[in-house]
């Protein structure tokens, strides 16, 4: 079968860079924030603070995926699985199309505060783009990021609160067989991306060794900053 998209469907091409798709979202109305990190940097923990102070809507990739997993009849569920117990990345057309769909759930939504009105909304993408071609086709055809927030720790650290989390989590990752796989990926397939936004000047890292609440605090003194920088309100 062929699978090629027609002529006229918005594919995009190196050769021809006036093909480019329009993103599904305007991102001069869509803010979308990237929250990358190691498995267990931090990630949940921190958007789960930040989501009531600015206004967000957090969208886990990890926890969508779970979700879909666990849907009945979903035609992804043992993919989803394998890849998730294997610390591999799930082909991109599945992530992407979740969080598109979440997103435009979302903005169908009624939210209170400015941050929402007239067609505006924010996101906090976690856990996600964690392969170059995932944040190509996402910058590309839903929404342009604005910038990366980075939890930076040692594998050490995570491997300790992965592990302590696996005692009551149920996540079927939370081994130290799956640990290992995820760092592996994490090194190998994700730090390219971050390498690739930070060449853009779009990372802002930030140490998760630290205790919840200091970590906590210097995510709020930056969105802050950028906040402000943009003439946007804080929420
Ligand atoms: N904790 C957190 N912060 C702490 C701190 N400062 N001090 C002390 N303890 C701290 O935290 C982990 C644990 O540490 C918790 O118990 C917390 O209390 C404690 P958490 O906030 O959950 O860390 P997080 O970075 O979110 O870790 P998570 O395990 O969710 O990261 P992963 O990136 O591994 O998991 P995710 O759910 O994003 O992805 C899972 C899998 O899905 C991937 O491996 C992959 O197979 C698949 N996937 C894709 O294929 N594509 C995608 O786009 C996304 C996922
Ligand atoms: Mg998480």
């Amino acid at each position: 079968m062929n699978k090629e998209k027609k002529a006229g469907e918005g594919s995009t091409s190196p050769t021809n860079p006036t093909a480019a798709e329009t993103p599904a979202f305007d991102a001069t109305k869509v803010m979308v924030i990237f929250v990358l990190g190691g498995p267990g940097a931090g990630k949940g923990t921190q958007c789960g603070r930040i989501v009531e102070d600015f206004g967000f809507v957090h969208l886990s990739a990890g926890d969508l995926l779970r979700e879909e997993q666990d849907r009945e009849g979903s035609q992804f569920g043992a993919l989803i699985h394998e890849h998730i117990r294997n610390g591999t990345i799930v082909p991109m057309e599945v992530t992407v199309k979740l969080l598109e769909n979440a997103m435009r759930a979302e903005l169908d939504k009624t939210h209170s505060g400015a941050a929402w009105e007239n067609g505006h909304g924010r996101f906090l993408v976690d856990g996600f783009p964690r392969k170059m071609d995932q944040a190509i086709k996402f910058d590309e055809t839903v929404c342009m990021s604005s910038f990366v927030l980075f939890f930076d720790t040692t594998e050490e650290v995570m491997l300790a609160r992965l592990l302590e989390r696996g005692k009551t989590s149920g996540r079927e990752d939370d081994n130290v067989e799956s640990i290992k796989k995820r760092f592996r990926t994490f090194v190998e397939t994700s730090m390219p991306v971050v390498d690739k936004y930070s060449a853009e000047g779009k990372v802002i890292k930030i140490d998760s060794t630290r205790p919840v609440e200091v970590v906590h605090a210097d995510v709020s003194k930056v969105l802050k900053e950028e906040f402000a920088k943009r003439g946007l309100p804080e929420k």
